[in-house]
């Protein structure tokens, strides 16, 4: 269980990684706000609390890993990455500019920390776990994390993978999905409706669970579970989470990030910020 402490500096941590989303695409002017907001929270958890890994040695074999099969968030995973001291924080400036290191979808060619190239999606689902596979025939006491979108998982091969990832008893895989309720174009109810997730995914052979995207304490006890089957964590989050007014704009997939929007935005999370450690 995390104590006071730890949970404190999760909720920090996410709030964090959010002004380094808006510093990033404020840099570009544009891009894919809401689901990088959403992905901010359970990405906290996981860097804050969970997983193994060393920012000096992004590769060391013992680590986890971290998929975010929905690629184009990447300014979440950048912004997280850099907090954690992979590469310095005013690299987030350079965010899909020409010979940047952080373009708008993950390459683990380009930056450090990142375990696998993503973007189309779908294929996210399907590295991940043969890459649980992997390290589980290597031996490897490590596990691997992966994120899709609630859209995303509109693509055939990604039940091709979960239905691999049960079969094949890969209890060192944790699949989430940032049920967010919205894809690029419009509501997951109106484009192709998921129905419930969670008895999906355990009719699959995984112990799924479906927790809020905000619920740090809860995420935590999730992540931190083991059984002998693959675990599915539900998360039920709100596109653009963090900023009310990205929250309340329906169509909140990419938008454009003017500089005054920054700082409006910015002073926002910032209050938050100043809230939780002004909060005994
Ligand atoms: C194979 C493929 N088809 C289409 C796209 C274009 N695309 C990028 S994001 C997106 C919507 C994804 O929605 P969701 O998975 O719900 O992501 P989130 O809401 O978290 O942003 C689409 C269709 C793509 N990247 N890959
Ligand atoms: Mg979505």
């Amino acid at each position: 269980m995390l104590d006071d402490r730890q949970l404190k500096e999760i909720k920090k941590l996410a709030i964090r990684i959010k002004i380094g989303v808006i510093d990033e695409l404020e840099e570009v002017g544009s891009g894919h706000l809401g689901g990088s907001l959403s992905a901010a929270d359970p990405l906290a958890v996981l860097y804050g609390a969970v997983m193994k890994y060393d920012p000096k040695n992004p590769k060391w074999e013992e680590r986890d890993k971290f998929v975010l099969s929905k690629g184009h968030c990447g300014p979440a995973l950048y912004a997280t990455l850099a907090i954690k001291g992979f590469f310095p924080y005013e690299e987030l400036k350079t965010l899909n500019k020409p010979h940047t290191n952080l373009p708008s979808h993950v390459d683990k060619n380009k930056t450090p920390g990142v375990d696998m190239t993503t973007g189309s999606l779908g294929q996210g689902a399907s590295t991940a776990v043969g890459m649980a596979l992997g390290e589980k025939l290597r031996g490897k006491n490590t596990r691997v994390f992966l994120m899709t979108g609630d859209g995303e998982i509109d693509e055939g091969q990604v039940w091709e993978a979960a239905m691999f990832a049960a079969a094949k008893g890969l209890n060192n895989l944790c699949w989430m999905v940032d049920f967010n309720k919205k894809q690029l174009d419009g509501t997951i109810k109106d484009i192709l409706d998921t129905g419930d997730l969670e008895a999906k995914f355990s009719a699959f052979g995984f112990d799924a669970v479906t927790v809020k995207g905000d619920d740090y304490a809860a995420l935590y006890e999730v992540f931190m579970k083991r059984s002998d089957k693959p675990v599915a964590v539900i998360l039920d989050t709100i596109k653009g989470r963090g900023i009310k007014e990205v929250e309340e704009t329906p169509d909140n997939h990419s938008m454009t990030v003017s500089h005054e929007s920054a700082a409006r935005w910015r002073d926002e999370l910032k209050a938050a910020l100043s809230a939780i450690e002004g909060d005994k």
